[in-house]
């Protein structure tokens, strides 16, 4: 199954993490990463007294299952010292899933889209990187992605 994941850090040495993380989910079990954005260097949404994030999202093929995909995300997370203090806080890394391919789901642990996608410059200005045309397996994002607000992305570095 095709997903999409983005990814977010901003402690310690976050490119390192990003770069880190890409290659930890391309090891996890009949997964492999297809595509990757740059890094961009983002304004912190929701809680704002804390340093800037850097984003990317990727494109990965993977026979694990949205959940089982969600806790091999989590368990890397915490093998990386991810932790959770309060909402929306500073962290070493954050690996969400944006989209699986054909799946819809609203569990307590998991919604797909993710719910808040379509709101955020730091989502939309990677993932239309790898998608131009705003629209990824049938998912049309296109809308959002006119609207987006730019002044919340800082910078472009590639990888
Ligand atoms: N993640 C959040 C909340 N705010 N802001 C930026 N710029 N980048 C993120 O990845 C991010 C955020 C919740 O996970
Ligand atoms: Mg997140
Ligand atoms: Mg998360």
């Amino acid at each position: 199954m095709r997903m999409l994941l983005g990814l977010g850090a901003n402690l310690g040495d976050p490119r390192h993490a990003l770069r880190q993380a890409v290659e930890a989910i391309g090891g996890l079990p009949q997964t492999e990463v297809c595509r990757v954005s740059a890094h961009y260097r983002t304004a912190p949404v929701g809680y704002l007294d804390q340093p800037p994030f850097y984003n990317l999202v990727a494109e990965i093929e993977t026979a694990l299952s949205p959940a089982a995909m969600l806790g091999a995300c989590l368990g890397i997370e915490a093998a990386m010292g991810r932790e959770r203090p309060f909402k929306n806080a500073p962290r070493v890394i954050d690996i969400d899933l944006l989209l699986c391919e054909g799946v819809t789901l609203d569990t307590p642990e998991l919604t797909l889209p993710h719910p808040r996608m379509h709101e955020r410059a730091f989502v939309l200005v990677p993932l239309a990187e790898l998608c131009p045309d705003g629209v990824w397996c049938g998912v049309d994002f296109s809308a959002a992605l006119q609207a987006v607000d730019r002044s919340q992305i800082f910078d472009r570095l590639d990888d």
